[in-house]
């Protein structure tokens, strides 16, 4: 396990096992013979009135009474794991950090995946940025990179953040609504702060709703600066990429989704993590040299601003990846506490006002959300020793032996250390200035990079921004709200702003408020970022099964689908066991068609087989899979007599398989209509041979979604 290692045993110190060998016991360690009776004052049919002196029965509600803690103000839901950093090259150029020059260190870490707006029971696709913070345990001490899956902010100045949360938030007269952006204030706030167009775009586009946290971009956002072993400062961005690409859900499946399987991003990425499947980022960096700090056109310390990567490439220096799951979801994902001030020696802050301001904000969060001593809960300690003066405060962990609590100390114990034995030492920058409230001309400009964005979309990607606008603003009731939201619009882009005049009210304007620049950024489309290679690892795939299905094609398809490393769920009318053809074998079905939904997987794919097939084509349910997964996109797979049931359900000529013997293709439609039960050849065909239909269908899934589907307009026609 290498240094992850580190980590893991030192949670192991504090770890319990829940095992048939423990016996009941108080907390205060005495066995206890009953775990179901309070102590009572009984008669003889043993009723009568309990006695307070049960000093059982008092701790367990005791306990029960204080189990909850504040929970997080912002990124309250949430999930995460552990896993590993692995540096692959060192930056030693630009920082003497060991953690990002020594290649042959493997540094333990722990991700925290969240939502923003809502709290901690709420859904986890809803349209949000999300939250993607690492603990890295280094031996030099705890660095945290509390990034987001978006690489701009809302806001530049961190007095702003108040304003911007409590306008995103449920609105304060009746709490509606929970963890949405769609409402009037939030819009209020977006209009009112020209600073927020950029991150407003971004939040509206298909980031805002990624299909898994395993599948999101991340980013540290606030620049940050790095020293080198010369004494060189640079300015440093963080970049993370995912392997498996940056895929999204489409609108309406996540808004299904909310409802139907609200823990639908937890509950992902702990069946990658336990299936062995491991979630991989690249981690890069984009520099910038002190002595270039004024040399762009926008303030590199402006959180609402991107570096553009074809003037600021990133440098990929690293991976990480996720390998463990958590034992105890609130002593490892809720009692994580991440600080941005948290850093190693080699890296440092810069002056950008959003991250002095979180300097502050995240230690004191963490004060009346876990108390004065949350540094020593066993998920937050650090790896290397702790020691120093700091003391007491409610529960205070650690015991340190000796007389003295102060420095100096005529014992000289614990001393400071030397830069030599890795003290941090601050980078000696020179600082002159008169105090104002102010920013500096640059931060003034806040169109370039909305439009920026804007213009690198894929024609698809902008239809996507163009109707989460029209849906967002469509929940804003105040006319004002919406109709100076389409004007705002004009800033960006004039046929944008009278698309949504069109759909939401308000008048259109004529003309636009300021000319689009035309340029355009590599790094800003998520399509640039499909994944490492075409793979359906991970993916969920249902096989939609009756009585008399097809178990040639059944058990193909379910081979080959778990030899990918994908997930196979076998889907029938019922989940008693269903018979295939001729009653040589059965399965029984992982979900029923009720119980389950096409908003939980990737693909369908439907075996033939007479009866099977007959029975689908009768039940609304059956069709109802179909024709939502043909509407959200996704690949659907079908052999033999099948066929005939996916053109029932989807009746578009563009899809229509008429009698075509091999393999058809359309619009992500993968189908093989002439499969004999039972055929050994046909088995083979089916996984691969010359008809290769499941290469044809794996690669419809690969490609996440078929985007010539809702070019073609024909998503909404079924
Ligand atoms: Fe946070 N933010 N934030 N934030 N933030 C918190 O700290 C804050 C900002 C981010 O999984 C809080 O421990 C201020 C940007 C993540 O535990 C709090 C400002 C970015 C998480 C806080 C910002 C983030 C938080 C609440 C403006 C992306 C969850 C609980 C100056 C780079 C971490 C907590 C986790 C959490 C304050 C802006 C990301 C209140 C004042 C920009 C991922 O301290």
């Amino acid at each position: 396990m290498g240094n992850q290692g580190n980590k893991v045993a030192d949670l192991e110190q504090e770890t319990k096992e829940v095992s048939s060998k423990a016996r009941l016991t108080t907390d205060y360690g005495v066995k206890q013979t009953s775990a179901d009776d309070w102590l009572k004052a009984v008669s003889q049919d043993k009723t009568g009135p309990m006695l307070l002196e049960d000093p059982f029965g008092r701790e367990k509600i005791m306990r029960f009474d204080h189990e909850r803690i504040p929970e997080r103000v912002v990124h309250a839901r949430g999930s995460g794991a552990f896993g590993k950093f692995r540096l692959l090259e060192s930056a030693e150029d630009v920082t003497f950090a060991p953690v990002l020059t020594d290649t042959s260190r493997e540094t333990p870490i722990f991700i925290r995946f969240s939502t923003v707006l809502g709290s901690r029971g709420s859904a986890d696709t809803v349209r949000d940025v999300r939250g993607f913070a690492i603990k890295f345990y280094t031996e030099e001490g705890n660095w945290d990179i509390v990034g987001n899956d978006i690489p701009v902010f809302f806001i530049q100045d961190a007095i702003k953040f108040p304003d911007v949360i409590h306008a995103g938030k449920p609105e304060p007269h009746n709490e509606v609504p929970q963890a949405q952006s769609a409402h009037n204030n939030f819009w209020d706030f977006q209009f009112n702060h020209t600073e927020a167009t950029h991150m407003f775009m971004w939040a509206m586009s298909d980031r805002a709703i990624p299909r898994s946290y395993r599948m999101m971009q991340g980013f540290g956002v606030n620049t940050f600066t790095m020293l080198n072993a010369k004494g060189e400062r640079s300015f440093v961005k963080f970049v993370f990429t995912p392997e498996l690409g940056v895929h999204s859900l489409v609108w309406d499946e996540a808004l299904k989704l909310a409802g139907q399987d609200p823990d639908f991003h937890r509950k992902d990425l702990w069946e990658a993590i336990e299936n062995g499947v491991y979630p991989k980022w690249k981690f890069g960096i984009q520099v910038i040299p002190e002595a270039d700090e004024h040399k762009f056109d926008f303030d590199i310390l402006d959180a609402t601003k991107v570096w553009p990567e074809d003037i600021l490439p990133v440098r990929y220096i690293g991976e990480f990846e996720l390998n463990r799951n958590p034992d105890e979801f609130f002593t490892q994902v809720e009692q994580i506490a991440f600080c941005t001030s948290h850093i190693v020696p080699g890296i440092g802050f810069s002056d950008d006002p959003l991250l002095q301001g979180r300097n502050f904000s995240y230690f004191d969060t963490q004060l009346s959300r876990l108390g004065v001593n949350w540094q020593e809960l066993p998920i937050n300690r650090p790896v290397c020793p702790v020691m120093n003066f700091n003391r007491d405060g409610a529960m205070r962990h650690t015991i340190s032996r000796g007389t003295v609590n102060y420095w100096p100390n005529r014992f000289e114990a614990v001393k400071p250390a030397t830069v030599e034995e890795g003290g941090y030492v601050e980078y000696a920058e020179k600082i002159a200035g008169i105090k104002a409230r102010a920013r500096s001309v640059k931060f003034k400009e806040h169109f370039s990079q909305a439009q920026l964005f804007w213009n690198s979309m894929s024609p698809v990607e902008k239809n996507h921004i163009t109707n989460a606008l029209a849906f967002e603003l469509d929940h804003c009731e105040d006319p004002v709200v919406y109709g100076r939201m389409v004007q705002r619009l004009a800033d960006i882009d004039l046929g944008l702003a009278q698309t949504l005049a069109d759909m939401v009210g308000g008048e259109a304007p004529k003309e636009a408020t300021r000319p689009n620049h035309g340029r355009k950024a590599p790094g800003l489309s998520q399509t640039e970022y499909p994944g490492e290679k075409p793979t359906i690892k991970s993916r969920r795939i249902a096989i939609l099964v009756a009585d008399g299905y097809d178990p040639v094609a059944y058990k193909a398809a379910y081979g080959a689908i778990s030899a990918a490393l994908a997930i196979p769920l076998v889907i029938g009318p019922r989940r008693s066991k269903v018979t295939a053809a001729g009653g040589s074998s059965s399965v029984q079905p992982h979900h029923h068609l009720e119980g389950f939904r096409s908003t939980m997987v990737d693909a369908i794919f439907i075996p033939g087989g007479e009866e099977s097939i007959k029975t689908l084509a009768k039940n609304g349910r059956a069709l109802h899979w179909i024709r939502e997964a043909f509407g959200h996109l996704k690949a659907i797979g079908a052999t033999g007599e099948a066929v005939d049931l996916v053109n029932k359900a989807i009746a578009l000529p563009e899809i229509t398989v008429s009698d075509a013997g091999d393999v058809h293709k359309a619009y992500g439609v993968v189908t093989l209509r002439h499969v004999k039960p039972e055929s050994f050849t046909d088995a083979v065909n089916i996984a691969k041979g010359a008809a290769g239909f499941m290469d044809n269908f794996f690669y419809a899934i690969a490609m996440h979604r078929n985007w010539d589907r809702e070019l073609a307009g024909l998503h909404t026609q079924v």
